[in-house]
């Protein structure tokens, strides 16, 4: 069985990006593949996060991810930091990647805008530690959603060139798996910008754990334009807003956008943010209240996380210790 790495940061809560992005496509994946989930901590590190509330939103993010489906028991489910391994190959990393090759990362700028001199070195190096998780556990196939293309071609130019400086076959090449209508969910506010959990507003976001109500008057107030919305695809062509919502709906009632139009073409929005509401409430309403139900055993999802980092540990230290065999360190 192929060998799937994804992670999250907990960085907050889950938003909807999130869940249509990439953790409704890890649940899936938990069927015929080894599927290896990380709470990426470190990578969460890389801006200033509270003490207290990386704690607190870690153990949120498990009871979210179990809640959502994932199976701890099949599957491994775990917290970066707990595993020294993704540190010392993403140094590794660090010394193999290019400095041009990180300078054409467009998150990195999105992230940092004008203001890079004060930004963390961390925020810089994220990609060669990003590459670091998943070639650690040599998997093969990352569900991700499309903002992390690029990340994922240079996870593979860095092992390529890691195999190429050191004369092996070492790591192997990756495959992104990206899912097809809903890669990327944008903004309720700005229907250009990427829906993220850290966004200051949260009206911008559905959150994973958001109540009916909330739900209803986020859908309510998401930004739109004011013509109806159009019978076909074409129509939705500089309406970015528009555009965002029917992918929105239409992923979550696993129909195809132009199905979508066909049946609220030519109204206004005011049916169709309802009938939206009520798609998102009847798939996230149950994961909200296993949530919350979860979290009242905070000791269980501790002990799920290590037992998790023990089981992930054993797969990846053998593999990284011969990483840094080959390099020349001495053991
Ligand atoms: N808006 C999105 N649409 C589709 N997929 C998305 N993902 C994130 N936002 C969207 C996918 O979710 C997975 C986990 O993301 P992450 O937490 O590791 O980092 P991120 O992409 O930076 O997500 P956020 O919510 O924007 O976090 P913050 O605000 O902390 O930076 C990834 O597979 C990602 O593609």
């Amino acid at each position: 069985m192929q060998r799937v790495f994804s992670g999250i940061q907990p960085t907050g809560v889950p938003q909807l990006g999130n869940y249509l992005g990439a953790i409704r496509n890890w649940v899936t994946l938990q069927n015929d593949h080894d599927c290896v989930f990380c709470l990426v901590d470190m990578h969460a590190l890389t801006v200033w996060q509270d003490p207290a509330a990386l704690r607190e939103q870690t153990l949120g993010q498990t009871a979210c991810l179990l809640a959502a489906g994932i199976d701890p028991t099949r599957h491994i489910l775990y917290n970066q930091s707990a595993v020294s391994a993704h540190a010392r190959l993403g140094w590794l990393f660090n010394c193999v990647v290019r400095l041009g090759w990180l300078n054409r990362m467009t998150q990195f700028k999105d992230k940092a805008g004008k203001d890079r001199e004060n930004h963390s070195a961390g925020l810089y190096v994220y990609p060669s530690l990003m590459a670091a998780d998943i070639h650690a556990f040599h998997a093969t196939r990352v569900p991700v959603g499309d903002d992390q293309r690029q990340h994922l071609e240079l996870a593979n130019d860095i092992g390529q060139k890691f195999n190429h400086d050191y004369g092996v076959d070492f790591f192997p090449v990756i495959e992104p798996l990206i899912p097809p209508g809903a890669a990327r969910i944008m903004s309720l506010r700005d229907g250009t910008k990427k829906m993220s959990k850290s966004d200051p507003s949260a009206q911008s976001r559905i959150d994973m754990t958001d109540t009916p109500d909330e739900i209803a008057l986020k859908i309510r107030r998401a930004k739109t334009d004011p013509e109806p919305l159009p019978s076909e695809e074409a129509g939705l062509a500089g309406r970015p807003e528009a555009r965002n919502l029917v992918a929105i709906y239409a992923a979550m009632s696993d129909e195809t956008s132009a199905q979508v139009l066909a049946r609220f073409g030519g109204e206004g929005f005011g049916p169709f943010k309802k009938a939206l509401a009520e798609v998102l409430v009847a798939k996230l309403g149950p994961v909200a209240d296993e949530t919350r139900r979860l979290l009242r055993d905070p000791g269980h999802l501790q002990a799920i996380l290590c037992d998790g980092a023990s089981r992930a540990e054993a797969i990846c230290e053998p593999i990284v210790t011969e990483a840094e065999r080959l390099v020349g360190f001495l053991r």
